[in-house]
């Protein structure tokens, strides 16, 4: 089916504009016009190995020092990376929703959400700026200064790690509830970049889906969660959703 952008530009703007209740869910695709790479697919490895193999518990009871290194090399790129048009139209829908009918659930971890504004964000795998002490799961904002190596709790001396969500680790469960309501009452969910392969935040467009919602996604190319989206814009996010907020006024 030719995919004219314009028409299926029209028709997301038509199904916004309808919802009174709208769910984002981003991946890392959002973040990848401002500098970040993205997990899977060219450039997705890091020193060899693919992102499942860095970010797990096993991972980092084995080599902690590679897994900070590569934890380390994201915080310090931050220093240079600022939201793009893309995060911004996400706070644009969200200030023309209002309180209690928007809901942005991210998957990324690099809280360029917050930093464009958006206000409320659920970060279902967590935030490299935060660590988390492996000992005494103490939590501390450390935004994005260098870190040693192996850098140790000041409390208990055990070893931190990053507070984000590894494979094989459970969600924080308080974060994920509020995620899984706002995709299962939400009358439109807009999918951005991501390649909707990681579960459970992938699970989330379907359980959408079934329970009524309209699904846009935006991505450079189809994904699984294509086969049930309503709309499907192909192209860029720091394109497409800025050019998709103009078409709602
Ligand atoms: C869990 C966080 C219960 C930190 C990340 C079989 C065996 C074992 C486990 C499983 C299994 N099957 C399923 C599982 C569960 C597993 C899973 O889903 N595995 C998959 C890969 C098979 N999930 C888990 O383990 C989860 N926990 O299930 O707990 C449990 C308990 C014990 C044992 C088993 C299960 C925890 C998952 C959390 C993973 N955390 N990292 C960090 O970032 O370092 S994963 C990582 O992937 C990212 O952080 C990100 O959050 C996530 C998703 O990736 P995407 O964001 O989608 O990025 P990706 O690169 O893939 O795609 C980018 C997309 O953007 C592309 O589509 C591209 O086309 C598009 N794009 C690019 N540029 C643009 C664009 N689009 C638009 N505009 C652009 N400019």
């Amino acid at each position: 089916m030719p995919h004219d952008i314009n028409e299926q530009l029209d028709r997301a703007a038509a199904i916004l504009k309808r919802a009174k209740k709208v769910a984002v869910l981003t991946g890392a695709g959002i973040s990848a016009e401002s500098g970040l790479a993205t997990f899977r697919g060219a450039g997705g490895l890091w020193e060899g190995h693919r992102v499942e193999e860095v970010a797990t518990p096993r991972a980092f009871a084995r080599d902690p020092a590679l897994v900070w290194r590569f934890y380390n090399l994201r915080r310090v790129n931050l220093a240079a990376v600022h939201p793009n048009p893309g995060h911004f139209a996400l706070v644009e829908l969200e200030q023309r929703l209002g309180d209690g009918a928007f809901t942005l659930i991210t998957q990324n971890v690099d809280g360029l959400h917050h930093a464009a504004g958006s206000r409320r964000v659920l970060e279902i795998h967590g935030s490299i700026r935060r660590v988390r002490c492996s000992g005494c799961d103490a939590i501390e904002e450390r935004g994005i200064e260098a870190l040693p190596e192996l850098p140790r709790c000041g409390k208990c001396h055990a070893l931190l790690r990053p507070d984000v969500v590894w494979f094989e680790e459970m969600l924080p469960q308080d974060i994920w509830l509020q995620a899984e309501e706002a995709a299962q009452t939400c009358d439109c969910l807009l999918v951005v970049g991501t390649s909707a392969v990681v579960y459970p935040a992938a699970g989330l467009v379907e359980s959408a889906r079934i329970n009524g919602a309209q699904i846009i996604e935006v991505n450079l190319t189809p994904t699984p969660a294509s086969r049930g989206a309503d709309v499907v814009l192909l192209g860029q996010a720091g394109t497409i959703l800025p050019d998709l907020m103009r078409r709602l006024t």
